[in-house]
């Protein structure tokens, strides 16, 4: 089994990564020194630019794989915005500004409001989810996010009964993101979930990662987490999320339809036209050319979410 509840999961074991331990450390050492506030708390992140400590409980849900070494995490990233190299983000994201910043929820809700990030840290408890994550070019990471399901923004704004789908855009800011100006992908970056995969508790808001506020390059300061799909679709830098009637445009699906569906769950048996699926490659095991692991079904996720794909032809709706 892969999932286990929080509960079974020793502090030791998620704490096992030295580089965690050394940032917890400093972290621990800082509050002790009155450097750095108990928690998220905004007035401390806006003081010290080092104060980027976010505590998040255990949370459900959690992989007992591994966690990724945090210089992966953060420093070999897709993050088109600042170029296509896995090491641009990491080089280049640090130039984005994330505050203030105002995430818009509009479309087929009863409330359509907008959130400011400070809302956005207080709107739910924070936890930690060590969610799997696989990239479509075949390798995959570990990452310990900190957030909190998407339904509960959602039930806050009541989606309509005309919502079927939630659009999301993110972040298009032409002083800070040269990759805007690359023929890539249409700007501003666009994804889409059906209602149920938005609701399902396993899809999460993430603030944080590795107990801290989220690096840029992962996407600060909030970013779409959907474990059982794709990376691309883990929308990064959010800036609207929109409720819809029909099944919205996505970014990945105009650049290349025969390459990425909408729906782009991890699937071993449908190859990419130009690659396979099977198999992927899990970054920093085993030093960083490690050997190729099985693919999984939605990630490892099927005991959760098979059933929201029941009746579907999952070849054809890719
Ligand atoms: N706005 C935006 N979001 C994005 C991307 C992007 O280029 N722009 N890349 C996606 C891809 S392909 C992947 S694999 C993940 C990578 O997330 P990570 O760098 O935090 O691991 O972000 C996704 N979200
Ligand atoms: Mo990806």
């Amino acid at each position: 089994m892969i999932i286990r509840r929080p509960n079974d999961i020793l502090p030791s074991e998620i704490t096992s990564h030295s580089v965690y331990r050394r940032r917890r450390e400093f972290l621990k050492q800082a509050g002790a020194l009155g450097l750095i506030a108990a928690s998220g708390s905004e007035l401390a992140l806006a003081q010290s630019p080092t104060a980027t400590k976010l505590a998040a409980k255990p949370g459900r849900y959690s992989t007992t794989d591994k966690p990724t070494a945090y210089k992966y995490v953060t420093g070999y990233n897709n993050y088109y915005e600042f170029g296509t190299d896995k090491e641009d983000p990491a080089e280049y994201a640090g130039k984005m500004k994330t505050r203030p910043w105002t995430v818009v929820v509009d479309g087929e809700v009863k409330k359509p409001r907008s959130f400011g990030i400070e809302e956005l840290l207080k709107l739910a408890p924070i936890e930690e989810r060590i969610y799997r994550m696989r990239c479509v070019e075949a390798w995959s990471m570990v990452i310990p996010w900190s957030g909190f399901s998407l339904s509960e923004l959602i039930r806050r704004v009541e989606p309509t009964g005309n919502a079927k789908y939630v659009s999301f855009s993110t972040a298009a800011d032409r002083s800070s993101m040269h990759g805007l100006g690359l023929p890539v992908l249409e700007w501003p970056y666009a994804e889409g979930l059906r209602m149920d995969e938005a609701m399902h508790p396993l899809t999460i808001l993430s603030l944080g990662l590795y107990g801290e506020i989220l690096p840029n390059q992962n996407g600060a300061p909030v970013r779409l987490v959907v474990p059982w799909k794709y990376g691309f679709k883990s929308a990064k830098s959010l800036v609207r999320i929109s409720f819809t009637e029909q099944q919205p445009k996505t970014a990945w699906n105009t650049a290349a339809a025969q390459e990425y569906g909408f729906y782009s769950n991890v699937n071993p048996e449908v190859d990419h036209p130009r690659w396979s699926q099977a198999t992927e490659r899990r970054i920093g095991e085993d030093g960083f050319l490690s050997q190729r692991r099985k693919t999984l079904m939605f990630n490892g996720y099927a005991e959760q979410v098979a059933g929201l794909y029941k009746g579907m032809d999952l070849k054809r709706q890719f």
